[in-house]
């Protein structure tokens, strides 16, 4: 009875998505769709088989059908379910994969493991969403179709800032199994800023003893309303790696992201020398732009900022280290007659100058390294902050390794970035940023972004790697005020980093969404509903 109750919505669902390509509801939307004849009848009897460069794969649909059916299926030979790699999709793109449903059955191919990772979440969401559910089901039955696809850009990020508010392991977890589930390949983990130092440095124990408690937080923006409550927290580079490891296998990097030379007080505040002001002692309970700053003129603190780089660079495997940079209020730089002779003995004319030289000694330190350095686009030197005075008379220039992380300004600077050379991640704020309200930053702008932006030129184009979508964390304390931010806006931007514009279509995506929300809310993950 069970059984046939649970057949039911397979049955109408899927005779609709038989319709037309139309119909197809995945997301990212795939970039190209063959609807064949036929169909193959998935059970619980199906087997399975893989390459051997496949396990990971094969244990992520093997669970995934144990999910659905109650059990777990065999591997066989003969396997109607087959996962392969198959070289000659490389010509196209490492990340790429096919997908093809046929009578005889279902063989999912990839240039690489990732290839294959996302033909099996492409899969996962040709099963009507039901099938996740905790009625198990018995046979499903799928339309024949060869999906061949893949991504527009090799950078698709999501960021959390775990500084302002700390989530947690099973929380950062959770999210991974989301971007997964889209396509989304870059998490960018936000782990250092004032209000909190969350990544455990075993040469400076006082960073996490002292720099990830705060004694008290904010409320409200612009209030002295406070929560009463201390907030604390932090992971050791045992859990960094546990993370590590659990990215890996959902094929996503992670860059993480140590902040200098602002956003630092929490750093100061655990070892006041490091400071620019000398009256920081506290981790700031409030939040909003904050005075206090590495002090790059001492070689001390150089130096240190270069020991938290090593354990860093020594435990996340990725290419990219970020190194933030942005928002340094520079009144106290010039406040500081130390600072001051530091910049005169050196020629600089800017406390910008001062920036970038620093910015370049730790970039030619991670380069030595054999990674890269990555920072938001105040690294660039020019004037992004209105009330912040003007920085002055900039001569020097950023190193050419740098990925600028293009957030704030006119876009005309992304146009100038990369016609100077430089690789740019775009994270327009307008356009990603996930702490705004939906009013601000409704659905369907996010889906209309476009991280190339009007007008530049087609040579350019290799030069934006792809897109960041940033979850800010000042106003966000639980985990659930998060997710309704984060959600459904994140599978708009798997969609703008994955499909090409001319296959895009809001209609058809709101259409997919709906499935996707089915099974958010199998997972216990909140999103946000427009009224
Ligand atoms: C600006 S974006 C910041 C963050 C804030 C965010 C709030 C960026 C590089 N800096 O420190 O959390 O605005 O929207």
């Amino acid at each position: 009875m069970n059984a046939i109750k649970s057949i039911l919505p397979f049955v109408f669902i899927l005779s609709v998505i038989q319709f037309s390509a139309q119909d197809l509801t995945v997301v990212p939307r795939p970039n190209s769709v063959h609807w064949g004849e036929g169909s193959f009848s998935l059970s619980s009897a199906v087997t399975i088989r893989a390459d051997k460069a496949l396990k990971n794969e094969l244990r992520h649909l093997s669970n995934f059908l144990q999910k659905g059916f109650g059990e777990k299926p065999r591997e066989n030979k003969r396997g109607g379910i087959r996962l392969k790699i198959d070289q000659t999709l490389a010509e196209k793109n490492e990340e790429g994969y096919q997908l093809e449903v046929s009578q005889n059955g279902i063989v999912i191919k990839g240039a690489s493991p990732t290839g294959v990772f996302y033909g099996i979440q492409t899969f996962r969401q040709l099963l009507p969403p039901e099938f996740e559910s905790d009625d198990k089901s018995t046979a499903v039955d799928l339309p024949s179709v060869t999906i061949t696809d893949e991504p527009r850009f090799p950078w698709r990020a999501f960021m959390l800032d775990e500084s302002r508010h700390f989530k947690g392991k099973e929380t950062v977890k959770k999210l991974l199994d989301q971007m997964a589930y889209l396509k989304m390949n870059t998490f960018h983990w936000h782990l250092t800023d004032d209000q909190g130092w969350r990544i455990e440095i075993k040469k400076y124990p006082k960073l996490t003893e002292i720099g990830s408690f705060r004694t008290d937080t904010q409320a409200e923006r612009k209030s002295e309303l406070r929560t009463g409550e201390p907030h604390s927290g932090h992971y050791t580079q045992d859990d960094i790696k546990e993370i590590i490891a659990y990215a890996k296998e959902r094929h996503i990097n992670i860059v993480p992201e140590i902040e200098m030379p602002g956003h630092a007080m929490a750093a100061v505040a655990a070892y006041h020398w490091l400071g620019t002001l000398r009256t920081t002692k506290e981790v700031p309970v409030t939040f909003g732009k904050m005075d206090d700053s590495f002090d790059v003129t001492d070689p001390k603190v150089v130096s240190f900022l270069k020991d938290v780089l090593d354990e860093v660079m020594n435990l996340f495997p990725g290419q990219v280290v970020h190194i933030g940079g942005d928002e340094v209020n520079f009144e106290p730089w010039l406040q500081n007659e130390h600072m001051v002779e530091y910049m005169e003995a050196k020629h600089m004319k800017s406390p910008m100058d001062l920036q970038i030289s620093f910015t370049n000694e730790i970039s030619n330190y991670i380069d030595k390294a054999g990674k890269r350095m990555m920072g938001w686009n105040e690294i660039l030197g020019h004037q992004v902050h209105e009330d912040r005075g003007t920085s002055g008379t900039v001569s020097e220039k950023l190193a050419p390794s740098a990925i600028v992380h293009f957030w704030k300004g006119d876009l005309s600077l992304v146009h100038k970035a990369v016609e100077e050379g430089y690789e740019v991640v775009n994270s327009n704020h307008w356009d990603t940023y996930l702490d705004y309200t939906y009013q601000r930053l409704p659905l369907e702008k996010s889906y209309a972004f476009d991280p190339v932006p009007e007008g530049l030129k087609p040579e350019y184009h290799s030069q934006i790697l792809g897109l960041g979508t940033q979850m800010w964390s000042e106003w966000i304390p639980t985990v659930e005020s998060m997710e309704r931010q984060i959600f459904p806006r994140l599978a708009a931007y798997a969609e703008v980093g994955w499909t090409e514009g001319e296959h895009k279509d809001y209609q058809a995506f709101q259409n997919a969404l709906e499935g996707v929300q089915y099974t958010w809310g199998q997972n216990g993950i909140h999103y946000h509903q427009e009224e």
